[in-house]
């Protein structure tokens, strides 16, 4: 295999170029392979094989930088970069992480995971190379996607001004996670089209300057014409009109052509935007086909392309997609806005449905919290679904443009709490703290299925901005006969001792499974006073119940899947203290600290937060 001449960086340069689609072909085939058994990001990583290659034929890593946006493309840049053995562990606990680390190698010269992030860090990046008289070529590598996102018109803004060496690789496949949208989007497409007028313009010239005689006199005059053209019609004049030269489009399966644009790009002074169009998927025919399946794949059967293990219950995102799709039947005044996520929100349905009271407005997440705003202000009734960690780009908008003004804005904030495989960038873990900040915000969480659907209908008809968190993976179906109508700031007794003494469990959404588990089991030990309240709301926290708690019980256990500052179990603590009540308080949360990728079972039996660690903390509290 010529993969396996590859042991570290630059090491692709010793393979002869015709070689280089056979190598091309050995990788996709081994990240098929390896990410049908990890699960990973497919779609994005099989269209940016030949890219990564030239960037690496044409780049001197690590002195020469990548930014790669997202970071989800990067597999093949780590398999350039002497990173082979570590797809045993991809996204596994203590594995290798499904995104560029620089702990992890020094030719990871950026961390990501969020969208839209690489051209600013890059500008510094090169910024930083220029102050410090270094010779360093700077590249960042955005998709179409991403370039929907409004820091990347930030950051190309300040290129401009900044004028200094500078490439930025456009990966276009024509593709967000699903179909990409907008201006942007329509802009790119534009130039896809009118580029097949200029290939045949480009294969004239090319034969022409063959000709020493004639051929080339006249393959210049097309050259004018084909710049004149190209001012009329197309590429890249957006870009080049900011002050961003841009070369393209070209094929961004065809090594050599990458690799020579790429030359020409290194030769142009200030920032230059080369634009390589990509397949998404290509080479795994099911992954071209369902382009969204394929994007963040669970472990799956290469020949039919099924996941290893089915999905056998509902999920929260199901159950939500259900529950606003019911909404929208009922209330014309419903709509629904997702930041390029229709499939991973669960509004697909609605989108189907609803087309015009539907919004995807590309992953531009402080924009879809401040339109949503406008269209609350506008006398509708908006939810805006974005995950947990994506949320936190819109911090500011919900303080100015949402809370301030109290507008009835629903924010479905899934993927809350742990997520596993995908690590620090997209673990959901502040959310309590940052929403739970913010004055006139409304934070609740479901412990079971039926209780997201009532807390959707009660947040949806409230007039208030309610953010409301649940976390990934199967809805639990427990307590189902526990079900008393929502009311603001009303936790709910699960099991209430009346006796004095004992412990109560306080828990909030997911944590309640945990504690109807770990009640069982103190029960079984002997301790036959445990209460368990669901807390419902992290804000308006129901102070009344908390009190009543600590005052008949020894010891409060707050439970959540957040961090502790700012959580509930902080607000939980607080109230004890104020309250005067003598009564201990065991704070079950997560650290101050990310968390890497991992399972999210063993993660929560690193981070104490299983169902052992939570026991043996409160038989030692006990
Ligand atoms: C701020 C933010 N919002 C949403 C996402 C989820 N997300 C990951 S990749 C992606 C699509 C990116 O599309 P593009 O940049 O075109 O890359 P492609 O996958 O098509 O190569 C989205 C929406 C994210 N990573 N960050």
């Amino acid at each position: 295999m010529i993969l396996d001449l590859i042991k570290k960086e630059n090491d692709i340069k010793k393979i002869p170029q015709g070689e280089w689609d056979l190598l091309a072909a050995e990788i996709r085939e081994f990240l098929i392979e390896k990410i049908s058994k990890c699960g990973g990001h497919l779609g994005a990583n099989l269209g940016a094989v030949e890219l990564t290659m030239a960037l690496h034929l044409t780049l001197n890593l690590p002195e020469d930088k990548i930014v790669w946006d997202v970071g989800h493309q990067s597999y093949t840049h780590k398999l350039l970069t002497g990173r082979r053995e570590g797809f045993e562990s991809l996204r596994q606990y203590g594995g290798m992480s499904g995104f560029p680390k620089r702990k992890e190698s020094e030719c990871d010269c950026f961390d990501t995971g969020h969208s839209t992030t690489s051209i600013s860090a890059g500008l510094g990046l090169a910024k930083a190379r220029d102050l410090l008289g270094k010779k360093q070529t700077v590249v960042a590598v955005i998709g179409d996607g991403s370039l929907t996102g409004g820091m990347a018109y930030e950051a190309l803004n300040n290129a401009a001004q900044l004028e200094t060496n500078y490439i930025i690789v456009l990966n276009d496949n024509n593709m967000s996670i699903s179909e990409n949208v907008g201006g942007v989007s329509q802009y790119l497409n534009s130039i896809r089209t009118d580029s097949k007028y200029l290939d045949l313009k480009d294969s004239i010239y090319y034969r022409l300057i063959d000709n020493e005689k004639y051929g080339q006199p006249l393959a210049r005059m097309i050259q004018r014409t084909k710049n004149g053209l190209k001012q009329l019609v197309i590429p890249g004049m957006l870009f080049e009109n900011m002050g961003i030269t841009y070369l393209g489009p070209v094929d961004g399966h065809d090594i050599s052509a990458i690799c020579k644009v790429l030359q020409e790009a290194k030769r142009v002074k200030g920032a230059v935007m080369v634009h390589l169009m990509t397949h998404k998927g290509k080479g795994y025919p099911l992954a071209e086909r369902h382009p969204a399946r394929f994007h963040g794949a669970v472990p799956f059967d290469i020949e039919t392309g099924l996941p290893l293990k089915p999905q056998t219950k509902a999920n929260w995102t199901d159950v939500f997609g259900t529950v606003i799709n019911k909404l929208g039947e009922t209330d014309e005044k419903v709509v629904a806005i997702t930041a390029a996520m229709p499939d991973g929100t669960g509004l697909k349905r609605f989108k189907n449905r609803f087309p015009d009271r539907f919004f995807d407005v590309g992953i531009a997440e402080e924009h879809a919290v401040t339109f949503a705003a406008g269209l609350a202000a506008g006398g509708l009734k908006p939810v805006v679904a974005i995950y947990s960690s994506f949320l936190q780009r819109g911090f500011d908008q919900m303080i100015h443009d949402v809370c301030l003004q109290e507008l009835g804005v629903v924010f479905a904030v899934d993927r809350a709490g742990l997520v596993g495989a995908d690590g620090e960038t997209h673990q959901g873990i502040f959310d309590i703290s940052y929403l739970s900040m913010i004055p006139n915000m409304v934070v609740m969480s479901p412990k079971n299925k039926w209780e997201l659907s009532d807390m959707l209908k009660y947040a949806v008809n409230s007039k208030k901005p309610v953010a409301l968190r649940y976390p990934r993976g199967e809805a639990y179906d427990g307590l189902k006969e526990y079900r008393k109508p929502i009311e603001l700031g009303r936790a709910e007794w699960i099991y209430e001792n009346k006796e004095p003494g004992g412990v109560a469990l306080l828990a909030l959404g997911s944590m309640v499974e945990s504690a109807v588990a770990i009640r069982e089991r103190l029960i079984e030990e002997g301790h036959e006073k445990v209460s368990l309240l669901n807390l419902r709301f992290a804000k308006p926290l129901d102070t009344e119940a908390v009190r009543r708690a600590a005052e008949s019980h020894d010891l409060l256990v707050t439970m959540e899947e957040n961090i502790y500052e700012g959580g509930v179990g902080a607000s939980i603590l607080r109230e004890v203290v104020e309250s005067g009540a003598d009564c201990r308080v065991l704070p079950i949360a997560l650290p101050d600290n990310y968390v890497e990728h991992g399972n999210v079972e063993i993660l929560k039996q690193e981070l104490h937060i299983d169902r052992e660690s939570i026991l043996s903390k409160i038989r030692e509290a006990l």
